[in-house]
C-alpha cells in the first residue's frame, strides 16, 4: 500500500527551491534509497512523526546523538532551564566547566578540552593541534572513515560521501589533500609500511576507533595498538576520532573499551544532548598548544553555549552501567531477530555490532573494511530500507551508516522491528 506522502513531497519541493538539495545536509536527501525524504514533525523517545502523521520507531537517533530517545523530558528541561538565563553569553559559563570535568573524569585521556560547535569543527582543530605541536605536515586517515568535511578529510571518506560514491570532492584543491595519506581501516601491515617510510613526516593519524561511517566496521585484533605504537615510535600525535563512539560504546568511549589512550580525542553528538556541540581534547602538553595558552588559534561564537552544555551535562549524567547493559541486551535482541529473519528468508546479510551501533551489510562474508564494506548490495539495501519505512521504522537512507538504538526502546520496538524486517526480507527476495 503506498504511504500517505503528500506533506513531505510538496515541502520536498518548495526546499528544492530554496536549499540546496532541499536539505541541511547531503545524506538526508535519501539519494542512496530513492523516493522523497520524510519531513519530520516530532519525536517522542523512540518515536519520530512526519510531517502526514507517519510514526517510526527511529535507529537514526539524529546519526547517534540522541542515546536517550528524542524529547527526552530531564534533557529537554535542562537544556529549557538554561535558555530561561539566557541562550548565549560569549563569555565563561560554570556549564561548561562542569561538562569539561565530567568528561575529563570519563576519558582519562582527555585531560584538557576545549568545546566548538559540530564534530567537523573538532576533528579539523585536532588537525591543526597535532601539526602546531610537531611542526610536521602529514595527516594519516583511513579509508571509509568520515571526520567531518573540513578539506584534508575529503579523500576516500565514509557517511555522505560514501552514499554519494564520492572519492573527493570539488573545491578541495590538490594542495589541501597533498598531505592526507588514506589506508584501508584494519591493514596494520599498511600502517606499519607508511611509518617505515614517512614516520618522521607524519603530524597525526586520525581514526574511528569503531568504522562507524562505512556501516559498522570493528578494529582488528591489535589494529589500534599496531597504530598507537606507531605514532609513539615516530612521534606522531594518534587522534581517536569518537564523535560517534563516545559515551555510545560505554561510558569511556572506544578506548575504554579497547584499551589503548589517543593522545587526543574528539567528540560531539551524545555530549551535546541533541544540541550543536563537538569537543577536543587530549594530554595537557599537548593541548597547552591552543590558544590563548599557544600559538594554534581556534575560536568560536557560540563554543560551550550554556544551553549545550545543559543538556548535554544532563545526558552524560542519565547514562548509568545499567544503561549500557540495557543498550546491550536490547541490541543483541536486535542482531539476532534481523539475522535469523535473513537466514529463514534466504537473504545474505552480515551484521556487525558493538554495543547499540550496529551495521547491516546485504552481502556475505566478514565485512571488515570499506572495500568488503563496498560488497553490500546497494540495490538490496534501498528495497530493505523502504519496505521497512513502510512497515514504520526508519532506517538510516544509506549502508554505509550506523544502526542506533537508544535507551527509549523497548522490547516492542525491537520486536516490532524484527518482526517488519521478517517481512521486508520476504519482500527483497521476490
Ligand atoms: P558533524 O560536523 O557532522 O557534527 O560531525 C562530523 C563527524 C566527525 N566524526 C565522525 C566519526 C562522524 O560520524 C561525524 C558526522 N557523522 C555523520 C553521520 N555518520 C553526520 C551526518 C551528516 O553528515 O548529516
Amino acid at each position: 500500500m503506498p504511504m500517505n506522502e503528500r506533506n513531505s513531497a510538496a515541502l520536498y519541493e518548495r526546499a528544492c527551491e530554496v536549499m540546496v538539495g532541499g536539505v541541511s545536509s547531503p545524506v538526508r536527501a535519501f539519494k542512496a534509497v530513492g523516493g522523497t525524504p520524510r519531513f519530520i514533525r516530532r519525536g517522542r523517545g523512540s518515536h519520530i512523526w512526519d510531517v502526514d502523521g507517519n510514526r517510526y520507531v527511529d535507529y537514526v537517533c539524529s546519526w547517534g546523538a540522541l542515546i536517550h530517545g528524542h524529547a527526552n523530558p530531564a534533557v529537554a528541561a535542562a537544556a529549557s532551564g538554561a535558555m530561561a538565563s539566557g541562550t548565549s553569553f560569549g563569555a565563561p559559563t560554570e556549564a561548561e566547566v562542569r561538562l569539561a570535568e565530567r568528561i575529563s573524569r570519563s576519558i582519562p585521556s582527555v585531560a584538557k578540552v576545549r568545546f566548538v560547535n559540530s564534530g567537523t569543527e573538532a576533528t579539523m582543530s585536532a588537525i591543526r593541534v597535532a601539526r602546531g605541536h610537531t611542526g610536521r605536515r602529514k595527516l594519516l586517515k583511513f579509508e571509509g572513515c568520515y571526520h567531518g568535511h573540513a578539506d584534508p578529510f575529503l579523500t576516500k571518506a565514509g557517511s555522505g560521501m560514501a552514499t554519494l560514491d564520492m572519492p573527493a570532492s570539488a573545491g578541495v584543491t590538490a594542495g589541501s589533500v597533498a598531505d592526507t595519506v588514506t589506508l584501508p581501516y584494519n591493514d596494520i601491515e599498511a600502517v606499519e609500511a607508511e611509518f617505515r617510510e614517512e614516520g618522521d613526516e607524519i603530524a597525526a593519524a586520525i581514526v574511528e576507533p569503531v568504522g562507524g561511517n562505512m556501516g559498522v566496521v570493528l578494529p582488528a585484533e591489535g589494529f589500534l595498538s599496531a597504530l598507537r605504537k606507531a605514532c609513539t615510535a615516530s612521534g606522531a600525535l594518534l587522534v581517536f576520532d569518537e564523535v560517534i563512539t563516545g559515551f555510545r560504546v560505554g561510558e569511556g568511549g572506544a578506548q575504554g573499551v579497547f584499551g589503548v589512550e589517543p593522545d587526543l580525542t574528539t567528540l560531539g553528538k551524545i555530549i551535546g544532548g541533541g544540541f550543536p556541540v563537538g569537543a577536543y581534547g587530549g594530554k595537557s602538553e599537548v593541548m597547552a598548544e591552543v590558544s590563548p595558552e599557544g600559538p594554534v588559534y581556534q575560536a568560536g561564537t557560540l563554543s560551550g553555549n550554556p544551553v549545550a552544555m545543559a543538556a548535554g551535562l544532563k545526558a552524560l549524567e542519565l547514562l548509568t552501567k545499567g544503561g549500557y547493559r540495557r543498550l546491550e541486551e536490547a541490541s543483541a535482541a536486535l542482531q539476532e531477530g534481523i539475522q535469523s529473519g535473513a537466514e529463514k528468508a534466504g537473504v545474505a546479510l552480515t551484521i556487525n555490532r558493538i554495543g547499540s551501533m550496529l551495521g547491516q551489510f546485504f552481502c556475505g562474508g566478514q565485512v571488515v573494511d570499506f572495500r568488503t564494506a563496498s560488497r553490500t548490495d546497494a540495490g538490496t539495501y534501498g528495497r530493505y530500507f523502504w519496505e521497512m519505512l513502510r512497515s514504520g521504522v526508519y532506517l538510516p537512507p544509506s549502508a554505509f551508516e550506523t544502526v542506533f538504538v537508544s535507551l527509549a526502546h523497548s522490547d516492542a520496538d525491537v520486536e516490532r522491528t524484527v518482526g517488519a524486517a521478517r517481512r521486508a526480507f520476504k519482500a527483497v527476495k521476490r
